[in-house]
């Protein structure tokens, strides 16, 4: 049996092929070349996984979906697996016939199906640097299933694991197939590099950081994996067109991975803020009152929330670069929804306001839109991510309690850009560095904060049952009733 079929326009492939080691729906059967470096890649892929990815997990059989379309609209099937036989696949949106650049300096020409010579090192870069950090994002991972707090959020670790390993099975096609010997090595180069290893560390910052308790997990799915869809939409836009088919298809699954951080996050207040209810506590700053309930403060979410969103916005890169600039004139890298911008989509002219902490005050500067491209995308990411806060407070003040959420300001705490010498409070006022320091552990946690939420990561492994410091969900994957067994473990 296969399910290979061609679309209506006998060009495109669209429906995936399972027969083959690697599914696909990118013709790799009559690829002979590339279905040999794939098929030469990928039992290091799964190496790998065996020595990185997630712990102890080999017998278990996880409640996946997997891709077996592309259509937006029923592209899933769920079943449990075995998780080393999750059949990681290619998969690329369908091609759009007569498709155009559209931004930039080659605006209005035909896309690129192959490199274009004179961006192939930055199409390269660009591409592994996205790869590196799927592969990372799993290794940071990798020990949170011995903790879960139930058999349900366990199964939402492993589909957020897998589809990150597929992401870098995407971004891996794309080196192998469009950039020759160099892409081969720079494939070899992704099962290499370990998140926080001394010599051999992933590429960005955040994905360094260690993700060791669930409410990290949580918020590194909220505010990074938003990184991830900021960043995916940018190159969906590409004038090079496997990236954007890429893209977009990867786009699909990023939003479960975001529903999983800001669905977990919600759990996590409303469970709060039932305990403090049942408790009669009212004063939510009473942190040793809440802690002693065993829930999470809400105070101590706040801190949380710092820390992740600042670590995340380094993660745009310096608002103010001419990387940016050229990735936007090539038609390389475009912003957020460039098809739905109104304007000529060049910017030669266009300028754009990026703030700036000078003598102790921050003023905005304009620069050159192209120049400013990072900093136009951190504040839509900064815009996009407003959305969750507003539903954790109403979780909040439905339950009657006076507390807020907030997002720091984005200069808070960072390392990399136009604020990273300078000391800024989450609410954007511009202190010293002793300031700074001296309040530092109301914004961020403290080791004994940390200790805290480690404290709480006892693992609840009976179906339908929750660790006490978090809520059910309201309803479960694929419909599933509240006892269905996730993930079996054996
Ligand atoms: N840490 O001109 P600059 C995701 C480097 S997340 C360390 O400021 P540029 C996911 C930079 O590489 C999405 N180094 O920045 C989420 C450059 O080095 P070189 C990932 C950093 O290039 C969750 C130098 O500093 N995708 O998918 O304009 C789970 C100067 O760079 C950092 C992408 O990022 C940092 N934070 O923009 C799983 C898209 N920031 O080359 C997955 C592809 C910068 O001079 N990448 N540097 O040695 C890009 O678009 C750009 O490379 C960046 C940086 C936006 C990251
Ligand atoms: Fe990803
Ligand atoms: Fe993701």
């Amino acid at each position: 049996m296969s399910d290979l079929t061609e679309d209506v326009l006998g060009e495109t492939v669209v429906e995936i092929n399972y027969d083959e080691l690697i599914p696909n729906n990118v013709d790799l059967m009559n690829d002979k070349q590339l279905k040999k470096a794939l098929e030469s890649w990928q039992p290091k892929y799964v190496d790998w996984w065996n020595e990185a990815g997630p712990v102890n997990t080999k017998d278990f059989e996880v409640y996946l979906r997997t891709a077996v379309g592309v259509d937006p609209k029923g592209w899933a099937k769920f079943g449990h697996v075995k998780m080393p036989d999750y059949r990681w696949g290619i998969l690329l949106a369908p091609k759009e016939e007569g498709r155009t650049i559209p931004f930039g300096k080659h605006k209005g020409e035909p896309v690129w199906q192959e490199v274009p010579g004179e961006y192939r090192a930055l199409l390269r870069r660009l591409i592994i640097i996205q790869g590196d950090t799927e592969p990372a994002s799993v290794e940071q991972q990798r020990i949170l299933s011995a903790t879960a707090p139930s058999l349900y959020d366990m199964r939402n670790l492993f589909q957020v694991n897998v589809e990150e390993g597929r992401h870098l099975w995407a971004m891996v096609y794309l080196l192998v197939k469009y950039f020759g010997r160099e892409g081969r090595q720079d494939a070899e180069g992704m099962l290499e590099r370990r998140s926080a290893d001394e010599d051999k560390p992933r590429i960005l910052g955040a994905f360094n950081e260690a993700t060791d308790d669930w409410l990290s997990f949580f918020m590194f799915t909220y505010f990074t994996d938003r990184d991830g869809k900021m960043q995916l939409a940018s190159l969906a836009e590409s004038g090079f067109d496997p990236l954007s088919r890429t893209c977009r298809f990867m786009l699909t699954e990023e939003a479960h991975h975001m529903f999983v951080g800001e669905t977990g996050v919600g759990r996590v207040i409303q469970r709060t803020c039932e305990a403090m209810e049942e408790a009669g506590i009212t004063n939510v700053n009473d942190i040793e009152a809440v802690r002693k309930l065993g829930v999470i403060d809400l105070p101590t979410l706040q801190k949380k929330i710092n820390f992740h969103v600042s670590v995340t916005s380094d993660l745009f890169g310096a608002e103010v670069s001419t990387n940016g600039a050229s990735a936007f004139i090539a038609g390389i890298k475009g912003r957020f929804n460039e098809t739905k911008i109104d304007d000529d989509h060049q910017l030669n002219d266009d300028n754009y306001t990026v703030t700036r902490a000078v003598d102790g005050k921050l003023v905005d500067v304009e620069e050159t839109a192209h120049n400013a491209i990072n900093s136009r995308l951190l504040d839509d990411y900064h815009d996009d991510a407003a959305g969750g806060l507003g539903r954790w407070n109403k979780v909040i003040k439905r339950a009657g309690f006076d507390f807020k959420l907030t997002l720091p300001y984005k200069g808070f705490s960072r390392k990399i850009g136009t604020f990273s010498e300078d000391f800024i409070t989450p609410d954007a006022q511009v202190v010293t560095e002793a300031e700074w320091n001296a309040k530092k552990d109301e914004w961020l946690c403290t080791d004994s904060d940390n200790a805290f939420i480690q404290s709480l990561m006892v693992p609840c492994k009976e179906k339908g049952k929750y660790a006490g410091w978090i809520a059910a969900p309201r309803v479960g994957i694929n419909n599933q009733p509240e006892d269905f067994e996730y993930v079996k473990l054996f």
